[in-house]
């Protein structure tokens, strides 16, 4: 017989609710029903408090996602949370690991709530296209006030059990084993007396403020832009002032059945899984050793360098930088030590979390000094001849298991590997920049890269808390690839009379984190004009970069020189539209007989999705990514698309597959460019009436 997934048993005068449903407690089916169960037996036996306990690795960490979408099955979640509340004995909820979503309403609806000090707590259903919908927008603003609630629901983002303690969220934190604290701690209430505390018996308090709503809704317009949850959220929290928490409930209910059913939950609930699917390899066996990590090496303190090393000291991972002079590692630990002051002072880390990550760092000058690490991230300059030499050093001064990979955007791989004795124990690892900001990391494996190796550098990837798409060698790889279809869209809309102005807000407000032309100066228009260069294309001879490489050599190189499509303010760094930016524009269309016309901003969405869309299906086709999912995650860490479209390939099936193949015909008929050739995968998928997703 199978365990049960919710126990019951009396010690004493506890009475204690037992919750086991690996891997994370979600409430699914059996365990609200157990959880209901257990009340009954409490209510008719002696116990004087009741205490809900997991077993594993976390409290309940939400409803279950994979039941969305199902047939709902009794009871519900609103029911059972209301069942607690009821209780006529105190219930205490003991927490560990992490309490989300409906694991923090089941939480809320107890009458006390104690916690081990490394539990996180948070409400992250509008990461899901959710709300809180069982009770969350209710309860949480009556026991942190509609600020806090406010800021926990709406970014979705946990908090630590210390910041709960100072919210009153959690009422005592626990030192020492959860079980037996717990118990104490619940022993202790029925010792004192502690009444049963309903928190839905009050009211929240009404801010201070009588535009608080209206600023907290226009900061989470521009935060989320174009999501539905959010603003049904301030206006539940709200209601949780003035109105009785059934009456409240009620309205939320509404709200959260409308959020469930919408495209954008489909769309974020796919994410989730998506995202959990990127390190799962079809031609790798699950079996594949991992081997040991215990040393990094970085080569170059740089930027990106010391990004990397950063993620690794975080990670408790002892690394050592390389640099070619003294000079330049004082610089990159310098520099290191400025960012990690920085979050202290921001409150991200306290300042011995800082110091325990700084103790991790040693650096060098000489290669030998690397001979025992494990694995070598290699982060120099964007250059085949550099790279190739830097290889041919570690392959001569580390161990013979040690694993050489290389941090590049666009450059091939394979070739670098060829270079060395141990192409097998070559890999690829593109990390985003910021590097110890950004989550996205590809990770290219070579023709040659061992099973052992893609799968070491996956956990470690994870281990640094990155998300980790596996893809394979081509030019870009999968999100450069994909963006320089999507930049080149953007230049041409530029000369055939769209304005950077209008390109920009139309792709922002069609959900986009930023728009392309805003994009290229932040990143550096000299970055695009070096690479151009280094291939051989002469300046100006292509019409989609001619704009470009003259904005640079009119040094105007985007926002590192205060000037590149647009102007920026030197102080707020705030853009300014520049008719002279105008004025060359319609200069270089002239010269290259581009015909000018009036652009709508459907035509600026349509060419610059779909291009993404066109060249990732061939990306897939070509067997660079794995699956259609891992495109997607790929464009939503690292690239701003927006979540609550799933990312391209998922838009793509939204649209239809039929209607993309229209589309692009279209395209191809009104502009002659042969891009918009529609893939052959599309083709294939849509003759067969399947989805991309199908190949998930
Ligand atoms: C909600 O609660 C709505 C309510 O307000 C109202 C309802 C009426 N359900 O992430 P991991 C699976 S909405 C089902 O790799 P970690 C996950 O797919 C929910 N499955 O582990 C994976 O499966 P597999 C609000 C779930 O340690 C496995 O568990 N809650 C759920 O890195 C391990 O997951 C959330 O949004 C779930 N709720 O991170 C929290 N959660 O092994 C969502 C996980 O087959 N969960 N799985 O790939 C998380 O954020 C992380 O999983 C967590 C653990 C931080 C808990």
């Amino acid at each position: 017989m199978n365990k049960p997934v919710v126990s019951y048993q009396l010690q004493n005068q506890l009475g204690i609710i037992h919750i086991d449903n690996p891997p994370v407690n979600a409430l699914s089916h059996p365990v609200r029903a157990g959880i209901m169960s257990a009340l009954a037996l409490a209510a008719k036996d002696t116990s004087l408090a009741l205490l809900i306990l997991c077993r594993g690795r976390t409290f309940i960490a939400g409803a279950d996602i994979t039941e969305f979408g199902k047939p709902p099955l009794e009871p519900h979640l609103p029911d059972v949370i209301t069942a607690i509340e009821s209780s006529p004995k105190p219930v205490v909820a003991a927490l560990h690991g992490n309490a989300l979503g409906g694991g923090l309403e089941v939480a809320l609806a107890a009458h006390y709530r104690c916690s081990v000090a490394t539990t996180k707590l948070g409400l992250p259903e509008v990461k899901l296209g959710l709300l809180p919908g069982a009770g969350g927008t209710q309860r949480l603003p009556r026991v942190v006030g509609v600020e806090a609630a406010l800021d926990m629901m709406t970014s979705g983002t946990p908090i630590s059990a210390h910041k709960a303690r100072e919210l009153g969220l959690v009422d005592e934190v626990l030192e020492g084993e959860l079980e037996s604290t717990a118990t104490d701690y619940a022993n202790r209430l029925i010792a004192e007396g502690a009444p049963v505390r309903a928190t839905g018996a009050q009211r929240a308090d009404a801010p201070d403020s009588a535009d608080f709503y209206d600023q907290y809704r226009s900061k989470i317009s521009r935060k989320s832009r174009g999501q539905i949850a959010p603003g049904f959220i301030i206006e539940l929290a709200e209601l949780a002032t003035h109105t009785d928490i059934d009456e409240g409930q009620a309205v939320e209910r509404e709200r959260f059945i409308e959020c469930r059913n919408s495209p954008q939950a489909s769309a974020m609930q796919y994410v989730f899984f998506a995202e959990r699917a990127t390190g799962k390899l079809g031609d790798i066996p699950k079996d594949t050793p991992v081997l040991p990590v215990q040393s990094v090496a970085v080569i170059g303190a740089g930027t990106m360098g010391g990004g990397i090393a950063m993620c690794l000291a975080n990670a408790g991972i002892p690394v050592t930088l390389v640099e070619t002079q003294q000079e330049f590692l004082d610089r990159g630990m310098a520099t290191i030590k400025k960012n990690y002051a920085t979050s202290v002072k921001r409150g991200r880390f306290s300042q011995e979390q800082a110091d325990a990550f700084l103790a991790n760092f040693s650096g060098t000058t000489n290669y030998a000094d690397i001979g025992d690490v494990d694995i070598v991230i290699e982060a120099v300059f964007e250059n085949m001849d550099i790279k190739k030499e830097v290889f041919a050093k570690l392959d001569a001064s580390c161990k013979p298991g040690c694993i050489l990979a290389t941090n590049t955007s666009y450059l091939n791989v394979d070739e670098i590997a060829a270079t060395t004795n141990r192409p097998q124990q070559v890999i690829g690892a593109h990390f985003f920049s910021p590097a110890n900001v950004m989550k996205l990391l590809e990770v290219v494996r070579t023709e040659k890269t061992s099973p052992e190796v893609v799968q070491t550098f996956m956990k470690l990837a994870k281990k640094i808390g990155k998300i980790p798409v596996a893809v394979g060698v081509c030019n870009g790889f999968v999100g450069n690839r994909m963006l320089k279809g999507y930049a080149r869209q953007a230049q041409l809309l530029l000369l055939e009379g769209a304005s950077p102005e209008q390109i920009d807000q139309a792709m922002q407000t069609w959900g986009m984190a930023m728009g392309p032309i805003a994009v290229g100066d932040l990143a550096g228009l000299d970055i695009g004009y070096r690479s151009r260069r280094d291939q051989g294309i002469e300046s100006r001879s292509v019409k989609e970069s001619a704009l470009a490489d003259t904005l640079v050599e009119m040094e105007r190189l985007g926002q590192k020189s205060g000037a590149g499509y647009y102007r920026y303010d030197a102080q707020t760094r705030e853009r300014q539209s520049d008719p002279e930016v105008a004025s060359l524009i319609e200069n270089i269309a002239a010269q290259l007989n581009v015909k000018r016309r009036e652009i709508n901003d459907s035509e600026i969405v349509e060419r610059l999705v779909l291009a993404l869309v066109n060249e990732g299906a061939a990306i897939l086709k070509e067997g660079i990514a794995a699956r259609p999912s891992d495109i997607d995650i790929v464009y939503l860490n690292g690239y701003g698309f927006p979540a609550w479209r799933g990312g391209p390939m998922y838009y793509a099936d939204t649209l239809g597959l039929d209607i993309v193949i229209d589309k692009l015909n279209a395209l191809k008929a009104l502009t002659g460019d042969p891009c918009w050739e529609p893939s052959a995968l599309i083709l294939e998928i849509s003759e067969a009436s399947m989805t991309l997703g199908s190949l998930n």
